[in-house]
């Protein structure tokens, strides 16, 4: 198959090594224009990668079998919108990121739209990628024209198992994104791995509760002990990692808030819900951006 990556951050280049050395063409597409790509992955067996693949090739695009895209939930569907005049109109796009609310903005695209929630973890250490934790890819279809595409979960499970096909996609990614809201910022207010967060209950509770009656309004199948349950389970499997979000504010970038805890808050003034340990974690996560974002003027 020929697959485009968007996106050549941690989580695009595991796949672009991945789908490589399955056999696959691949190609890497960046945001500032490069003619290649460099994949420098230590893979889970500790196993060096370094290899090149062309990048920003638009004759590859357009004859590309799929869009993979890698990119923070922020950064989606301006990259999007710019490559889908490209794209075959029946080429399949996969939004991998975490967060809700890129589908929203890209109605209208032609293309049939897949979206993935991922559970591996890779953290960059200077120029190196290191593919610190397997996990499990869940994919589904957003819309009739895409239900028809369980075959990709089979080719991408082949590169990088695990891979799971939903036909009912948003239970998994509104359950990954009720992780989010707690483990993210939390882990940004107390500056600590994911597992510390068992030292704070009490937080960790209220948002399971918020994040539970949004989803119940919203249609989603969960109860509040399910989700807590859940919830401490991943801070368990994950206590060692560093959240997305404590390395973005850690390097000074933008955040997914907007896209995990504001989607989430949106949705609930949307159902006439108060949802105020969200507001206030979103709140302090807009303020430390906004802090070095004044720094940079
Ligand atoms: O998805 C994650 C993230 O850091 O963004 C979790 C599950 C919280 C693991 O760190």
């Amino acid at each position: 198959m020929k697959i485009t990556v968007l996106g050549c951050g941690a989580l695009g280049q595991i796949w672009l090594a991945a789908l490589n050395a399955q056999g696959h063409e691949v190609q890497g597409w960046l945001r500032v224009p490069q003619p290649y790509c460099s994949i420098n992955v230590i893979d889970l067996n500790g196993t060096a990668i370094n290899k090149t693949c062309i990048a920003n090739d638009p004759k590859f695009l357009a004859e590309s079998d799929l869009l993979l895209v890698t990119l923070k939930a922020w950064q989606v569907s301006e990259a999007v919108k710019n490559l889908q005049f490209i794209l075959r109109d029946n080429c399949p796009i996969l939004l991998l990121h975490n967060g809700m609310g890129t589908l929203d903005e890209l109605k209208a695209l032609p293309q049939p739209l897949l979206r993935g929630i991922t559970t591996h973890a890779a953290k960059r250490d200077g120029t190196v990628i290191i593919h610190v934790a397997a996990g499990i890819t869940h994919i589904g279809p957003t819309s009739p024209d895409a239900a028809a595409l369980s075959e990709w979960a089979e080719i991408l499970q082949q590169a990088l198992p695990d891979v799971a096909w939903h036909n009912n996609v948003a239970s998994a990614a509104w359950q990954k994104l009720a992780v989010n809201c707690v483990i993210n910022p939390l882990t940004v207010q107390y500056d600590c791995p994911n597992g510390e967060l068992l030292n704070h209950l009490p937080e960790v509770t209220a948002l399971c509760n918020e994040v539970a009656q949004v989803m119940e309004r919203e249609g989603q199948h969960t109860s509040r002990e399910g989700l807590l349950d859940y919830v401490l389970d991943v801070i368990a499997t994950t206590s060692a990692n560093t959240s997305s979000m404590l390395q973005d504010i850690r390097a000074e970038r933008r955040t997914e808030i907007d896209y995990i805890t504001g989607y989430v808050i949106r949705r609930a003034r949307a159902q006439g819900l108060a949802t105020p340990e969200n507001s206030r974690l979103y709140e302090l996560i807009k303020r430390k951006e906004q802090d070095y974002e004044r720094e940079r003027i």
